[in-house]
């Protein structure tokens, strides 16, 4: 059986364990702090990061988005991408784009573990602007209901939502809900899902010896 190593609050984990489950793949899921030295992450990923698929005797395999690929490949059914050319590469764009905004966050976010006069704020409000700049682009590309992309759920519907509630549970004063109303809308229509009722975000105490 697969084993997926990841951790309770990470939005680039939740993308692989829904599209494990929207798979019917039986996966372990085994849940780490990957900022934790003891959790070893690198043995399995040389990038030290989570998530990270362990597939039996094979070499393990890392990075959401490669991961999704990797899955889509090998159990293509049902599919989590839209039909069409031009719909697969725009699920991938928002793919992207919500990627981009969680990395851009978890910069943030260590960066506040820092005693306040080590802090960078031009560096936190770097991160900030490619936070709010994702998701006013978000915003004004996806519907308030059904999915984003094409007539079906795809990678896209499951990056956004994780990347929604990822953001509505670390970052309160965002107020993510207020200021991106579609993106909570869209979030909510989504949120009775088996799949993503089944991997809600929790937070995760950081060690402070990260920085
Ligand atoms: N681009 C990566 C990002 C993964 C990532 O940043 N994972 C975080 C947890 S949410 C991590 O393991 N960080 C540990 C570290 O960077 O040392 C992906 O999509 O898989």
């Amino acid at each position: 059986m697969f084993k997926l190593i990841s951790a309770a609050p990470s939005p680039f984990a939740r993308k692989v364990r829904v599209a494990l489950l929207e798979k019917s793949i039986p996966f372990e899921l085994i849940t780490v702090n990957p900022w934790n030295s003891a959790a070893k992450v690198q043995i399995h990923n040389p990038l030290g990061k989570i998530p990270i698929l362990i597939i039996d005797d094979k070499k393990p395999i890392y990075e959401s988005s490669y991961i999704l690929e990797w899955l889509e490949a090998k159990f293509p059914k049902p599919s989590l991408l839209p039909v069409g050319i031009e719909e697969t590469l725009e699920a991938k764009y928002l793919q992207v784009i919500c990627d981009g905004i969680c990395e851009a966050f978890v910069l943030l976010f260590i960066e506040r573990m820092r005693e306040k006069n080590k802090r960078s704020t031009s560096w936190e409000g770097r991160q900030f602007h490619k936070i709010e700049g994702g998701l006013t682009e978000l915003e004004t590309i996806i519907p308030e209901s059904g999915f984003c992309v094409g007539a079906s759920f795809t990678i896209a519907d499951i990056a956004i939502v994780a990347t929604v509630e990822y953001l509505s549970m670390r970052f309160e004063e965002l107020r993510i809900r207020e200021k991106f109303p579609r993106l909570a809308s869209f979030s909510d229509f989504h949120g009775d899902r088996p799949s993503f009722k089944n991997t809600i975000p929790t937070p995760q105490q950081l060690n402070a010896n990260v920085v």
